[in-house]
């Protein structure tokens, strides 16, 4: 039986090569990339989140950490992200201005990778003209918009009013999603939809089309 615990305590720890070596050992011994991540990389997140929270950790432990938790979630790459699936649309995804977490948008890219989309990463704090320039110069069927800060959710509407402003809304859906955000607040701000992980993102993206 393999220990997830160890797993989950060893990301929450940021010890990057033992993580690893416990991802790859589980991989090995035949479970599935998605329930390593769900049991496994997951967890770890919500341990330091909380003990973050609680001013038991500070910022270097969180940044350890989040460096343990990306070099896992590659190794579960091949895996959850292999192409095959019939293609679905061509996805654009970013993470709003002045915010820099990217594991959860990382993890809804290999999802929808997974599934048939054409994904394009705008990395981390980008600015709402860059998603227009995005928009305006590409063919893309979905804008994907991510915050895990309360203080850059206002930077989704933004990047919904400067669309609109450019006169581009209508080229594109809108998702928006990440840990403070709501069904009540991605309405509020004109988004087509929220999904609240990446599985959902999959599904709904899917019936936007
Ligand atoms: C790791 C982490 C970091 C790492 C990020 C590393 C990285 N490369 O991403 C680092 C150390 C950089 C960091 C920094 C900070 N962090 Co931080 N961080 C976290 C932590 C522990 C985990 C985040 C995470 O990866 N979760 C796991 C992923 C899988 O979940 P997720 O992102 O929600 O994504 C899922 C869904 O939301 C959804 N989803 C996500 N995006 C999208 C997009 C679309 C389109 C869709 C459809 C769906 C979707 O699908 C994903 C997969 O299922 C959280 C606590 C927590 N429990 O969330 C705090 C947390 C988010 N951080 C917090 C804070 C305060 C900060 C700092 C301000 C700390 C500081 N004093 O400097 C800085 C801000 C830096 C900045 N400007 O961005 C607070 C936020 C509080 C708030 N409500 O605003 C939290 C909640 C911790 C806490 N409890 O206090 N952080």
């Amino acid at each position: 039986m393999f220990d997830f615990t160890e797993l989950t305590h060893s990301v929450a720890e940021g010890e990057v090569s033992k993580a690893g070596d416990l991802t790859r050992r589980a991989l090995d011994s035949g479970i599935a990339a998605k329930e390593v991540l769900d049991k496994g990389l997951l967890p770890a997140m919500e341990i330091v989140g909380n003990s973050f929270e609680k001013g038991e950790i500070y910022l270097p432990e969180l940044l350890m950490a989040g460096d343990a938790m990306k070099a896992s979630l590659e190794l579960l790459r091949p895996e959850l992200a292999t192409k095959g699936a019939a293609y679905a649309g061509r996805y654009a995804i970013g993470t709003v201005q002045g915010d820099l977490h990217d594991i959860g948008k990382n993890i809804v890219i290999l999802m929808l990778e997974g599934n048939g989309w054409e994904v394009t990463d705008l990395g981390i704090d980008v600015a709402p003209e860059q998603f227009c320039d995005v928009v305006k110069s590409g063919d893309f069927d979905i804008l994907g918009l991510s915050a895990l800060l309360t203080f850059t959710m206002p930077k989704m509407a933004d990047t919904i009013s400067a669309l609109k402003e450019a006169g581009l809304r209508s080229k594109i859906k809108v998702m928006v999603g990440g840990a403070p955000v709501t069904p009540a607040f991605a309405q509020q701000i004109g988004a087509d939809a929220y999904a609240r992980d990446a599985v959902e993102a999959v599904a709904i993206a899917k019936s936007l089309l």
